[in-house]
């Protein structure tokens, strides 16, 4: 059942003690999303727990509030009444130790990806929305809940990373009056943008070199691509979120329209990151053909090793819609 926010409002209102919940390997929406929601409850007097199967990555850990972010592990028992998960298309998104904590208690999804399932027992999911972080500011701004500068830091940060920084053509005018509100609220654009996108570690640059190295132009030079053996991984020590970037340098190229990351994972998996500049080149539909999922314009996928067939068969779907339309 899709939900309007008011029946959020209500369902949130009954409730004392809620589970926030994002996914797994989190990034700037999974991360801002989970605590600016979770400060805005806490904020109206709800008992709040943020949990999340990862860490925090490194780069994020200067959000308000970031310390609460809780793994499983020690996330112990909860006396939640209620749960809501942001940011997650599908059940398989969420580790099963951080499902493991719902106890039977309703689950409200709110998400912004089109391949969302709708696995809820409430579902409030707007395709049309550049990030989770903007639904959760509409729905504060519905309800009434004060927005603090702590909050308002999370969901620029939830937004910003979403958008490319706001420049992808999911960023609207929506997006601006949110943003608008949020440095109101107090957030330091400098100072937010500084930590967000000029403080990464030496190795982000290493694992660019190395990547850059093996870039692969197909299609005309409509397709780029790179990889990243874990051979790589592990030399260079690389953290969740390390290879963030990488795809945006290849992307920037004036022919390229579709670019793609290939990392091959511990179990052997191929974790497949593709972006597109082009509706009509849409990624999604090829990460569906492999079981995976995401944006018209940035989806993912999971393929069986090794390495190079992966990226063969992935990269084969890629020219074939490149040289279809
Ligand atoms: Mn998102």
């Amino acid at each position: 059942m899709e939900l309007s926010f008011t029946s959020l409002i209500n369902r949130i209102s009954e409730s004392h003690s809620i589970l926030l919940v994002s996914h797994n390997r989190p990034d700037g929406d999974a991360i801002g999303s989970l605590m600016g929601l979770g400060l805005l409850l806490e904020g109206t007097g709800k008992t709040v727990r943020m949990v999340n199967a990862d860490a925090v990555p490194e780069g994020l850990t200067f959000l308000p509030g970031s310390e609460r972010v809780e793994q499983p592990d020690t996330a112990g028992s909860s006396e939640h009444d209620l749960m809501i998960s942001l940011d997650s298309a599908g059940l398989d998104r969420i580790s099963d130790s951080v499902w493991g904590l719902r106890n039977g208690v309703d689950l409200i999804n709110i998400d912004h990806h089109i391949s969302n399932s709708d696995y809820g027992d409430m579902n409030y999911v707007d395709s049309g929305s550049p990030a989770t972080g903007q639904i959760v500011f509409q729905l504060a701004e519905k309800a009434g809940w004060s927005i603090t500068a702590e909050i308002a830091g999370n969901l620029y940060g939830a937004i910003s990373t979403d958008t490319g920084s706001f420049r992808y053509p999911s960023t609207s005018a929506e997006t601006y009056r949110i943003v608008t509100e949020l440095v109101r609220a107090g957030v330091n654009v400098g100072e937010i943008n500084r930590q967000l996108y000029d403080s990464f570690p030496l190795r982000r640059v290493e694992v660019m070199r190395e990547m850059l190295n093996g870039l692969r132009i197909e299609a005309e030079g409509r397709c780029a691509s790179v990889r990243l053996p874990l051979s790589v991984t592990e030399e260079l020590g690389l953290q969740a979120g390390d290879t963030e970037g990488v795809v945006d340098v290849i992307r920037g190229i004036d022919s390229v329209i579709i670019a793609v990351l290939f990392e091959e994972l511990p179990d052997g998996k191929i974790r497949v990151s593709s972006r597109s500049k082009e509706e009509r080149y849409g990624v999604g539909d090829i990460c569906n053909v492999f079981g995976g999922g995401g944006h018209t314009l940035a989806a993912g996928a999971r393929l069986p090793g090794p390495l190079g067939e992966a990226e063969d068969r992935f990269l084969a779907e890629v020219i074939l819609l490149l040289g279809d339309k």
